[in-house]
C-alpha cells in the first residue's frame, strides 16, 4: 500500500517536534568553527509577502547547510517593529500600535515557522519592546558621550495643513500625502548623528568588504561621494568674501559669473534695497520648496537671476555678474560655484538659457571649441588656453598648479569635500524609542543616566491626525525632573529614526539570556559571533541601513565596546519576485500569497520552488507551472523512497569491489551529486543547478529501478543512494527528508547530521582521456567524465570559452564529430 505525500500533516508533525527538541537552538560551546547567518528583519506589517519567503528560504540553506558542515552556526530572526504605519493604524482603526505590532508580529513568527525555517527563536528581538529600545537610548547615550550625536537647527519638510513635520518620503510631488497641503521648509532643531566623522574610514574600508556585490560597495562610494578640491575666494565690490568649492580649478580662466545657492547669506545682504529684492526674495521662496534631488536632477530646467552685484575673480583679476540658481546648493562644499559654461554641463545649459557668455580654457587635442557653435560643454581633458600664465599646461598640471598659485596668494586651499551630510536622527513622532535627554531650565540638556532606562512610552496618549508628535501633548511625559539638579525639566519629545534600531539589531542576537537583561550586548558574545558571515537582504537597503550599520559598528569599535569594524563580511542581494513582467506588489495586483502556496502544496514546495526558479541574486520570475513542478519532483521522491522503503532499510553499506558497470555508473551518480550540492550550495550559493543535480540523481535511481529487475538489484547501493539524496535535499526541504528519513528506520533527525562526504576516487574514477582534433589532427588529450553523449562531451569541449578558442583561434567552426569515450573532431575553415 503506498500512502500519499500529505505536505500538512507531515510539515506541522515536524515542526512541532523540532521545537519541542530545540533543534535551531544556538550552540553554546565554543569549539567548532562559528557560522553567523543573518536575513535581514521585517517590518511588521502584517504578512509576510513573497520576497520575504524568498530571502527566509535562502538564509535558511545556508544556515541548515552550515550547520551539517559542522559550523555553531547563529541563525536569529527579529523585527524592525517601530515606525509609522503602526501609527497611522492607530489613527484609522483606533489600535494602539503596540497591540497592532504585536499581533502581526504573532502573525508573521506563525508563518516564519510555518515555512520551516531554522531560526532560533530565543534570540528573537522586537525593537519597539522596552527590552529592546532601552539599549537603543544606551547606545543613543554612547554618541552623545562621544560627541557623536548634537543638536541644531535644520530645515525639515513642514505641513502647515497638519501641523507637522514630514520625512521625504510623505511629500509626494510637493504635496503632503495626507492632506494634499503644499509642503514648505521650516527651521527646527533636530538631533544629528556625526556620520561625516566617519565618512573617510566608511569609503576607506570599503575595501575590506571583498565579499560584497561591487554594485553595492560603488553605491556606497557615491553616496560618501568624496572629491577633493580647491576652496577659491571670490570677493564682491564690497570685499564680502565668495568662498567657492570647485574640482576644477585648471577652468579658472573660462569663468563668466557666479552662482549662489539662493538661500546663501550673501544674497539677502547684496540686494537689500536695491532693485533686486523683491524679484530675489520671490526666488528664493520658490526654491525653497523645492527638494534637493529635484533641484540637482539633470533633468530639471535651470533657473536663476542676476542679483545686480559682481565679483572679482582671484585669479584672473576679472569682474563677473553675481546670480542665484536652483542647481546650487546651499550645503554642498561652500554654496557658491564659479560658473565655468563651457566646461561645465550645468553651467552650459544655465549659460546658454540666459545668454551668458562662454570662454574654452580647456583644448582637447585635434578638435577646436567654438564657444559659438558648441552644443555641451567639454568637461574633459586637454591644454590650457586663454589662461594667462598656465597657458601651454596640460589640464592636469593646471590642477596642481592653479592650487599651489592659489595657495601661495593666500586667495584658496585645497580642501576635500563630501556629499554625505549628518543623519538627521529626530522624528517627531510617537512609535518610536524615545530620546533620553531633558531639559533643564539650570543645567541645561542633560543625558538621562543609564540606570534611568528605559525612558518608556506612555501607553495612553491620543492619537489624532496631523498635530505634533503625541507625545509632546503627554503632560505626564514631558514633565520630568532634571537627574543632575532634581529641578523641573521638560522632557525631549521626538523619537529616535528607526534606523538607529536597525543599525546595532545583529549585535544583540550575538548574546542570549540574562546577559541581555544587563547590557545591549557583552564582550565575549559579540567576540565570538561578529563579523556577520553572511548577511542577505534586498538591493533597497544597499545604501542607508548598510552605511548606517557600518557608522555604528565604528563607532562603538572606537569605545571599545566591540571588536570588528565592519559587522558584515559577506552580503548576498536577492533580486525580485516578478510576475507578469512587474515586481509582484498590491500596487500591482499581481500578489500570490505565500499563504495559498504553503496551504496548497506545503512550505517544502514553496522553497524548492523559490530556490529552483532563479540564482538568489537573479530577478525570479513567478510561475504556476514552476511550482506545480516542484510540487511533482516531491510527490516524486516521496513515491521512490516510500517504494523502497521495505527493501532497503537496514541494508550495510555497498561492497565497491563488488559492484557491476551500471552499479558502478549509479553510485558515481550518487557521489557526483554530494560533490556538485556541496559545492553549488558552499561556493556559489548555485541552489538552483544543486537542486536540478538532485533530480537528475532521482531520475538516475528511477532508471537504475527500470533496467534492473526487483530481485537482482543491489539493496545496498540503493540504501547508499536514498540516504545520501535525503541528505542533500534537506536543507532545502526539510520536513519531506526529515520525514523519509525517518521511514528509512533512522532515528535522530536528518538536520543533526553531518553532510555527507564523496568519495574522490568514485568521482575520479570515471573519468577518460579523449583525443581532441582540429580538421583531423590530433590537438590535445584530455581528461572528461566517462560516458557522456555526444551532445554533453561536445558542450564540455566547446562551452569552454578558453579551450574554444584555442581549437578555433580565430577560425569559422563547420562541424564537430564528437564519439563519446573516445574523441571530439572539430572541422574548421
Ligand atoms: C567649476 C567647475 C568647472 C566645476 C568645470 C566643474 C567643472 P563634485 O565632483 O560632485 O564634488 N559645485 C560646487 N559646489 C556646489 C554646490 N553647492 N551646488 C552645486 N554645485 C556645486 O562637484 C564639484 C563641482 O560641483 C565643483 O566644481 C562646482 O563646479 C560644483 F569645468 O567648479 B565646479
Ligand atoms: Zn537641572
Amino acid at each position: 500500500m503506498e500512502e500519499r505525500y500529505n505536505h500538512q500533516t507531515i510539515e506541522s508533525k515536524w515542526q512541532a517536534e523540532w521545537a519541542k527538541e530545540g533543534l535551531c537552538r544556538t550552540p553554546a560551546d565554543q569549539d567548532r568553527p562559528k557560522y553567523y547567518c543573518l536575513e535581514m528583519f521585517p517590518y511588521p506589517s502584517g504578512k509576510l509577502h513573497m520576497g520575504h519567503v524568498r530571502n527566509y528560504s535562502i538564509g535558511d540553506v545556508v544556515a541548515r547547510f552550515k550547520r551539517m558542515t559542522g559550523h555553531n552556526v547563529l541563525h536569529p530572526m527579529g523585527y524592525d517593529a517601530f515606525g509609522l504605519p503602526a501609527e497611522n493604524a492607530a489613527i484609522s482603526h483606533r489600535v494602539h500600535p503596540g497591540e497592532w505590532t504585536e499581533s502581526n508580529m504573532a502573525y508573521m513568527k506563525q508563518q516564519l515557522i510555518e515555512l520551516g525555517t531554522s531560526y532560533d527563536w530565543e534570540r528573537e528581538v522586537a525593537t519597539c519592546r522596552p527590552d529592546y529600545y532601552r539599549w537603543t537610548q544606551w547606545l543613543f547615550l554612547v554618541l552623545y558621550r562621544q560627541g557623536l550625536a548634537y543638536k541644531k537647527k535644520a530645515a525639515v519638510n513642514w505641513c502647515v495643513g497638519c501641523n507637522t513635520v514630514l520625512a521625504n518620503e510623505q511629500v509626494e510631488d510637493g504635496l503632503c500625502w495626507r492632506c494634499g497641503t503644499q509642503v514648505t521648509k521650516k527651521e527646527l532643531e533636530q538631533w544629528f548623528f556625526r556620520i561625516t566623522a566617519y565618512a573617510d574610514r566608511l569609503l576607506e574600508d570599503l575595501s575590506l568588504l571583498q565579499g560584497w556585490p561591487e554594485r553595492v560597495r560603488t553605491m556606497q562610494a557615491n553616496w560618501i561621494g568624496r572629491s577633493e578640491g580647491l576652496e577659491l575666494t571670490f570677493r564682491t565690490e564690497d570685499g564680502d568674501p565668495i568662498p567657492v568649492f570647485t574640482t576644477r580649478q585648471d577652468t579658472i580662466f573660462g569663468v563668466s559669473y557666479i552662482v549662489l545657492a539662493p538661500e546663501h547669506p550673501l544674497v539677502a545682504k547684496l540686494t537689500a534695497e536695491t532693485e533686486y529684492e523683491d524679484e530675489a526674495d520671490r526666488f528664493v521662496a520658490k526654491i525653497r520648496s523645492m527638494s534637493d534631488i529635484d533641484r540637482t536632477s539633470t533633468e530639471t530646467e535651470k533657473e536663476g537671476i542676476f542679483i545686480g552685484a559682481y565679483a572679482t575673480n582671484p585669479i584672473s583679476g576679472e569682474s563677473v555678474p553675481i546670480w542665484i540658481a536652483n542647481y546650487v546648493l546651499l550645503d554642498y562644499g561652500t554654496g557658491a560655484v564659479m560658473g565655468v559654461p563651457a566646461h561645465d554641463q550645468r553651467d552650459f545649459e544655465f549659460a546658454r538659457k540666459y545668454g551668458l557668455p562662454l570662454k574654452v580654457v580647456i583644448q582637447p587635442e585635434g578638435v577646436e571649441l567654438d564657444p559659438e557653435t558648441m552644443t555641451a560643454a567639454h568637461t574633459e581633458g586637454g591644454l590650457m588656453v586663454n589662461s594667462g600664465p598656465f597657458s601651454g599646461l596640460s589640464n592636469e598640471q593646471g590642477l596642481e598648479r592653479v592650487a599651489d598659485f592659489a595657495e601661495k596668494e593666500g586667495v584658496g586651499r585645497r580642501t576635500i569635500n563630501y556629499r554625505l551630510r549628518d543623519w538627521l536622527v529626530s522624528r517627531q513622532r510617537y512609535w518610536g524609542a524615545p530620546i533620553p535627554i531633558v531639559y533643564c531650565e539650570k543645567c541645561g540638556t542633560v543625558p538621562v543616566p543609564e540606570s534611568e532606562l528605559p525612558v518608556l512610552l506612555p501607553p495612553d496618549v491620543e492619537f489624532r491626525p496631523g498635530g505634533e508628535s503625541p507625545l509632546a501633548r503627554h503632560e505626564g511625559f514631558v514633565k520630568a525632573t532634571c537627574p543632575t539638579c532634581g529641578g523641573p525639566a521638560r522632557r525631549e519629545t521626538d523619537t529616535m529614526d528607526t534606523f538607529i534600531c536597525s543599525s546595532w539589531y545583529f549585535l544583540r542576537y550575538t548574546t542570549a539570556g540574562a546577559d541581555r537583561e544587563r547590557a545591549a550586548f557583552t564582550r565575549p558574545a559579540t567576540d565570538y559571533w561578529m563579523p556577520v558571515d553572511q548577511y542577505i537582504g534586498g538591493i533597497e537597503h544597499a545604501v542607508l541601513h548598510l552605511l548606517y550599520s557600518r557608522f555604528i559598528t565604528k563607532a562603538l569599535y572606537d569605545n571599545g565596546l566591540i571588536g570588528v569594524r565592519e559587522p558584515f563580511t559577506n552580503l548576498l542581494t536577492q533580486g525580485m519576485v516578478i510576475k507578469d513582467g512587474a515586481k509582484m506588489s498590491k500596487s500591482k495586483g499581481n500578489v500570490v500569497s505565500p499563504e495559498e502556496i504553503v496551504g496548497r502544496y506545503g512550505a517544502d514546495t514553496a522553497r524548492l520552488f523559490i530556490l529552483f526558479a532563479a540564482p538568489p541574486e537573479k530577478d525570479l520570475d513567478w510561475s504556476d507551472q514552476g511550482v506545480e513542478g516542484a510540487y511533482r519532483f516531491l510527490n516524486r521522491l516521496w513515491r521512490l523512497v516510500t517504494g523502497l522503503r521495505e527493501t532497503v532499510r537496514g541494508a550495510g553499506r555497498p561492497d565497491p569491489s563488488a559492484l557491476t558497470g551500471r552499479e558502478k555508473e549509479l553510485r558515481r551518480i550518487v557521489h557526483r551529486t554530494i560533490r556538485k550540492v556541496g559545492e553549488d550550495i558552499g561556493e556559489r550559493f548555485a541552489f538552483n543547478t544543486a537542486i536540478s543535480a538532485t533530480m537528475e540523481l532521482v531520475n538516475a535511481v528511477y532508471g537504475y529501478l527500470d533496467q534492473v529487475p526487483g530481485e537482482q538489484r543491489n539493496l545496498e547501493l540503493l540504501g547508499e543512494a536514498m540516504e545520501k539524496l535525503l541528505l542533500v535535499l534537506a536543507p532545502f526541504a526539510p520536513h519531506i527528508t526529515e520525514e523519509l528519513w525517518h521511514q528509512l528506520g533512522r532515528a535522530d533527525s536528518i538536520h543533526l547530521q553531518l553532510w555527507p562526504d564523496y568519495d574522490p576516487e568514485v568521482v575520479k574514477a570515471e573519468e577518460v582521456e579523449i583525443v581532441i582534433q582540429i580538421n583531423g589532427k590530433i590537438k590535445r588529450r584530455q581528461l572528461v567524465p566517462a560516458d557522456l553523449s555526444a551532445d554533453q562531451l561536445q558542450e564540455t569541449v566547446l562551452g569552454d570559452p578558453d579551450l574554444a578558442e584555442e581549437l578555433l583561434g580565430g577560425k569559422q567552426l563547420v562541424k564537430v564529430i564528437a564519439v563519446p569515450n573516445k574523441l571530439v573532431n572539430v572541422v574548421v575553415r
